[in-house]
């Protein structure tokens, strides 16, 4: 049981006397941000883009909007932006001044012709559809890379795929859920206020800064009107974050032993005996193992470990013990090796103490209607059928669990295949939604990029030229923004309550832009023209792709059609509390969990079969002084990167001038005193360097870092050096600095921090 409902009555436009329509849409990108749905008020004049504001009517962010947002019209009118579609011949890779304006006909053309050749040579897995994180492209990479062009190898190129899928899988294998998030009413029409929902007493903030991420389709804004109703904090974080000083505790980690903190939480709940006994017993199972193991972790071996106080360890462990008490759990869960034990020991605190779908706990995803909790299907993949190739996808022969967890290549391996052409070639490169050598979603970018060099026929979609584009596409294709075609954007396919909502077409798209929906069914017509348009109407055009799309979620009513929610604008989205005494998350429809045992399973059947230890353990980073210390003496410091800043959204905005004035250049968070130590003051340039490489940064002085660790920032280039390499693209690539395919065993998690480094001033 879930309903859907209009969320505001407000007319989805209105017109201002002198003229200009204000239209109520959603975001999502290009350019972009997560899929969390900001509501815009978009002002236009005489068919001119005037000025974005904030929509009071958006249910959850009532009208505040991120500083991004508010630059769209900067974004949209800039110089740089493609227009039109280009090509360049093979022998120009890299050369900027190569490219020719070719119509859309000639580049469909070129694209259909060149996927015949090298499907007919190849076999179709040598075509390959890149994406990266949730944009509004990656919401067609399965169709477009398995229903469009029949291959397997739709890739996601981040080392160990170190974004969600690890903390997806932990609760698919753990809880038995669809993804799981924090309590924030979200699904209620008065939200706080709904007298079914009470306020978390605590939110344990782990590897998380949703303040300014909006991760994953939950807006920051929400942990702060929680606080306001009285919810403390403590916050996981080897940075003092906002959230962090202004928690109740704040356990400043040395980066990358997470899973020792988690476990040494789970230690004291169990010995001290906080722990709900009669949902232990009647839910999950095998307690009994799992206690004994988290025991072997004790608070003061986690505080040697973890470089905490102990008596932190007990009081954090204590008040989450209470009820009701929720999670907020990030991207430094997943960017780790030891991923999925972290994830493990993290979600079984609150599983231990009954906070699971209870109101003010953690919210479980509905998987009722959704696929298998444990299967790959479980994680948005459109493959039906069993796959009975006798070859694997790309990686999966290495690490067969990923055919249980998604269907994409595995990452690390993909750099390998692309080298080898084992087990099969990649030639054939579509760039979808990745900026990949720009010190973004691959480690050791050099390496991809010299990989890709030499393949027979490389495309992308962008709505600027970037490093990637430049250094290796054959042929570019202009991409609308949001705001300039139709779309549809949902929180977590649904499975967490929030919102259902339209991304409107309110403005005629620049120059000859088109959209990745659009582009992809143009393909579609002319790759597949035998498709049965009567049978399978989604395939004619956006709007019955988007009326079709809208009717695949649950209990969407038959009525409503993709018009209804572009009049809406937003539609709300409720799922009961305690699905697992309704019967709501197994398939049978009986009470349980959606996991094999049909309960938590503390012990994990999954992970047993699947080659990995059953019950989480801490693995200490691989480089650090510990591990490595013959290192120590050379390499003192050790970095994390990638804490996300509100002026950009990974590789993108670099080229907008009222957001790199607020951050001009990459930056580099370092403690005053190691700065004085090295002799470095606010502003100067510093070199980070280790065995893997070098780049540099800006010094931002600043205590909320320890001494003994540097924060870096990533995705940066630099579009105004038009005239240096692929724009400057390896002068702040910390990703160069990060080695390749150190991950966990099952073949996820990878080292984004917890890496050793030296740093010495630079130039300017
Ligand atoms: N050092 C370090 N590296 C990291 C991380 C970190 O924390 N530290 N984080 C990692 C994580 S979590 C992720 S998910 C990856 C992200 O890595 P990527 O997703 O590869 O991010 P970008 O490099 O910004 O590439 C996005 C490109 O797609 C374009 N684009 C935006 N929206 C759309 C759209 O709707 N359609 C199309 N066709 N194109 C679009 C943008 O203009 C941009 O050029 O980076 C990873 N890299
Ligand atoms: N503005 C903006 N928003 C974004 C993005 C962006 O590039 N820009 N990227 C999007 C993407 S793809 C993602 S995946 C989400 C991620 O969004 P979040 O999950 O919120 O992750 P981050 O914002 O990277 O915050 C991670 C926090 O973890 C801390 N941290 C660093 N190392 C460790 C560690 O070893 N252990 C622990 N416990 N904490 C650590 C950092 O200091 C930081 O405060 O953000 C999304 N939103
Ligand atoms: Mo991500």
């Amino acid at each position: 049981m879930s309903l859907l409902s209009r969320v505001s009555e407000a007319p989805n436009m209105t017109e201002l006397e002198d003229g200009t329509k204000v239209f109520r849409t959603t975001q999502w990108s290009p350019p972009g941000c997560h899929d969390v749905a900001c509501g815009l008020r978009v002002f236009v004049k005489d068919g001119k883009l005037v000025k974005v504001e904030g929509d009071p009517e958006q249910p959850i962010t009532n009208g505040r909007l991120c500083v991004r947002c508010l630059t769209l019209p900067e974004y949209y009118y800039h110089p740089d932006r493609l227009l039109y579609p280009m090509k360049r011949d093979r022998k120009y890779r890299g050369q900027a001044d190569k490219w020719e304006r070719i119509s859309w006909d000639e580049a469909y053309d070129i694209i259909v012709s060149e996927y015949h050749r090298l499907t007919e040579k190849y076999g179709y897995d040598t075509v390959s559809v890149w994406c990266g994180t949730g944009r509004e492209a990656s919401g067609y990479q399965f169709q477009l890379c398995n229903e469009v062009f029949h291959s397997r190898t739709a890739i996601h190129a981040n080392g160990g795929w170190s974004c969600v899928i690890p903390r997806q899988t932990a609760m698919d294998w753990l809880l038995g859920s669809a993804y799981v998030e924090y309590d924030g009413a979200f699904g209620f029409e008065d939200r706080y206020d709904d007298p079914r929902w009470e306020c978390p007493k605590y939110m344990l903030v782990w590897g998380r800064n949703p303040l300014w991420s909006n991760p994953d389709g939950l807006f920051g804004h929400s942990t702060v009107d929680m606080m306001k109703r009285g919810m403390k904090l403590i916050v996981v974080d080897p940075r003092a974050s906002w959230l962090a000083m202004h928690a109740e505790i704040h356990l400043q980690l040395r980066p990358g032993t997470d899973a020792a903190l988690a476990m040494a939480m789970n230690a004291v709940i169990i010995n001290e005996d906080l722990y709900d006994h009669e949902f232990v017993e009647c839910w999950t199972y095998g307690f009994e193992e799992y206690a004994e193991r988290c025991c072997t972790m004790t608070p003061e071996m986690a505080a040697e470990i973890c470089d905490v106080p102990a008596e932190d360890i007990y009081r954090a462990a204590r008040l989450l013990a209470q009820k009701p008490c929720t999670a907020s759990v990030g991207l430094k869960a997943d960017q780790n090796p030891n991923t999925l034990q972290i994830c493990h020991a993290v979600w079984g605190i609150f599983a231990l103490c009954g906070n699971l779908d209870n109101p003010g706990g953690v919210k479980l995803g509905q998987t009722m209607k959704t696929a298998g909790a444990t299967g790959r299907k479980g994680v948005g993949c459109q493959i039906e059928e069993e796959d009975t190739n006798p070859i694997p996808i790309a990686g999966h022969d290495q690490y067969p669990a990923m055919d249980f967890i998604i269907n994409t290549t595995q990452p690390d391996c993909t750099l390998d295949t692309l080298l080898t052409g084992i087990p099969y070639p990649i030639e054939f490169l579509y760039i979808q939604s990745s900026n990949f050598i720009s010190s973004c979603i691959t480690q050791q970018p050099k390496r991809w990029l010299e990989a890709c060099r030499h393949k027979e026929f490389i495309m992308a979609t962008d709505i600027m030229m970037n490093p990637t584009i430049q250094g290796l596409a054959d042929l570019v294709l202009p991409l609308s923004f949001a705001i300039e075609h139709d779309g549809f954007v949902s929180l977590h396919g649904c499975n967490q309550p929030g919102q259902f909502n339209a991304i409107r077409k309110v403005i005629e798209p620049a120059g000859e832009c088109k959209s990745d929906l659009e582009i992809m069914l143009d393909l579609d017509h002319r790759i597949n023209p035998d498709r049965d348009l009567e049978a399978e109407p989604k395939w004619k055009d956006p709007y019955n792709y988007l009326n079709a799309k809208i009717h695949n979620f649950p209990d969407v009513p038959e009525d409503v059609t993709y018009a209804d929610l572009c009049e809406w604008v937003y539609g709300r989205y409720e799922i009961p509390y305690y699905q697992y005494k309704l019967g709501l998350l197994r398939a049978d429809g009986q009470p349980g969990f959606k996991s094999p045992t049909g309960r938590v399973e503390f012990w994990s059947t999954v992970k047993n079969k699947l080659g990995e230890d059953p019950l989480p353990y801490y693995e200490e980073p691989r480089f650090s002084k510990i591990s490595r210390p013959e290192w120590a003496e050379k390499y003192p410091l050790q970095f994390t990167t990638g804490a996300r800043r509100p002026t950009s959204f990974h590789t993108e905005h670099r080229m907008i001038d009222s957001l790199r004035e607020i951050r001009p250049a990459a930056m580099m968070e370092i403690n005053p005193v190691t700065a004085e130590k090295y002799g470095i003051s606010q502003g100067d340039w510093v070199y980070v360097e280790n065995p893997w490489g070098r780049a540099k940064f800006k010094a931002d002085v600043t205590p909320i870092v320890k001494e003994y660790v540097v924060n870096c920032d990533h995705g940066w280039w630099y579009p105004e050096a038009k005239d240096a390499e692929l724009f400057d693209v390896w002068k702040s690539n910390i990703n160069e600095l990060m080695p390749h395919k150190e991950i966990g065993k099952l073949g996820l998690g990878s080292h984004y921090g917890a890496l050793p480094c030296k740093i010495y001033r630079a130039e300017d």
